[in-house]
């Protein structure tokens, strides 16, 4: 539109000094021919060069205002320029936030007007924008207030379930965002999908729980099966058998759970990978983190690290700024326990108490930068107090012993039982 209008006046521009320019030759040619007329053709001359003179004025007149208007509408398209790119840049800004915090970028891209605050303008950004951290995505949407709730019943309604089996239907859910490591936020996230897989398939299942407690179900199948570190993979039977009376007291159909099992069998769930580049989220919300003294695995030297307990892992880090850790101790299999060590009185130790003498799994970064296999049997770590070391310790068991699925299918399925048993009574 504007820039139609400048091409409007360019063309006007021309054509008024086209005007012009024959107008001051029609002039000149009269003047040539003047000494050659009457007193009454000499005063018509005159008045035409009057005539002219006040044209000339007006044309004049007219090319600065149409130079003054050109100028402003030059000055307000490079504004609308900048303020395009500005808004652009906001916007990366706001992703970027989003990515570190989830609702501190929702917050920025709200207050500089790139966002509305609606539950369905959110999910919708969350659902189709390119470059947000599917670990972000998950925490936001898992987050238990009225408004988070609402937006993630919108994000749950983007998806299109309709003649999907449940397996196909969890492969677009879980691919949309990454599932958050808190059990109550899995819960919320599972119980939506539940709700919307039965909406948009009405006669599968005859509730909601039971949709819930069989993604679980399947969830649990897929790590099984692909899970190289599981040795015992579930067979059908016992998915089958897993299953028994999860429909209100009734068997799913034999059929309906064989096609489910061969699909998962067939093809693992693809997990959207981490793309936050770096583990900064991860730390966000640790469940313990501190300075402590590391004994070395085949050098005896202590070291002091900032540890940070997060996701059934313990990372240390030379600094507390550092975005890459030095080593990462997965706690799976491990136990911890207090450890008497000369002139060290507060310590604690990581082992294992099923294999001994085996090296723990872990990896660490060697001074060249190169990523290997830690080289410990056990990890010997030092806190500051008594006080301190009882508290990691507690802490430690407790993130051993999170197991977020395991309690939510088990409180869903003893909610089925106390159903089935009202129902009979
Ligand atoms: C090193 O001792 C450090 O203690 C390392 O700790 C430790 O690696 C090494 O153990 C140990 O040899 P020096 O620096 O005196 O050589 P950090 O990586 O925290 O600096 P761990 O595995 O404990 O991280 P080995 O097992 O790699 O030798």
């Amino acid at each position: 539109m504007r820039h139609k209008l400048t091409e409007h006046l360019m063309t006007f521009s021309t054509f008024i000094f086209t005007f012009f320019s024959l107008s001051v030759d029609l002039m000149t040619d009269c003047q040539m021919v003047l000494s050659g007329f009457t007193a009454d053709e000499k005063m018509e001359l005159e008045s035409l060069k009057m005539y002219k003179k006040h044209l000339l004025d007006d044309i004049q007149k007219l090319k600065l205002e149409i130079d003054s208007v050109m100028a402003e509408v030059l000055s307000f398209e490079s504004t609308e320029a900048e303020e395009r790119s500005m808004e652009k840049k906001q916007f990366f800004n706001g992703k970027k936030k989003f990515n570190m915090d989830p609702k501190k970028g929702i917050n920025y891209l709200v207050d500089n007007k790139l966002l509305s605050r609606s539950a369905g303008c959110i999910a919708e950004f969350l659902y189709k924008e390119e470059g947000l951290n599917k670990t972000a995505i998950g925490d936001f949407l898992g987050e238990r207030d009225e408004f988070h709730l609402q937006t993630l019943k919108a994000f749950v309604e983007l998806h299109e379930f309709s003649d999907l089996n449940l397996v196909q239907a969890l492969r677009q859910f879980l691919w949309s965002f990454r599932l958050p490591g808190e059990a109550q936020k899995i819960d919320r996230m599972m119980e939506a999908f539940a709700k919307r897989y039965c909406d948009c398939n009405v006669s599968v299942f005859q509730s909601t729980d039971t949709c819930y407690i069989l993604s679980f179900a399947i969830i649990m199948l897929n790590t099984s099966l692909h899970n190289p570190n599981v040795k015992d993979k579930t067979t059908l039977e016992r998915f089958v058998s897993m299953n028994r009376g999860i429909n209100n007291g009734e068997d799913l159909p034999r059929d309906l759970l064989s096609k489910l099992y061969e699909s998962i069998r067939n093809e693992p769930f693809k997990i959207p990978e981490d793309d936050g580049l770096d583990l900064t989220h991860t730390f966000f919300n640790p469940d313990r983190e501190g300075w402590l003294l590391k004994l070395g695995g085949r050098v005896k030297t202590w070291k002091r690290r900032w540890f940070i307990l997060t996701d059934s892992c313990l990372y240390y880090f030379e600094f507390t700024a550092d975005k890459e850790p030095r080593g990462i101790i997965p706690l799976e299999n491990l136990s911890v326990r207090e450890v008497p060590f000369p002139r060290k009185p507060f310590c604690l130790e990581l082992y294992q108490p099923n294999s001994r003498g085996q090296k723990i799994k872990a990896c660490k970064t060697e001074t060249d930068g190169r990523v290997v296999e830690g080289k410990h049997q056990s990890y010997a770590i030092c806190a500051a107090s008594a006080e301190e070391r009882d508290s990691w310790i507690a802490a430690i068991r407790a993130s051993m012993t999170k197991d977020p699925f395991y309690d939510l299918v088990s409180q869903r399925k003893k909610k089925l039982i106390k159903q089935n048993q009202n129902q009979q009574d």
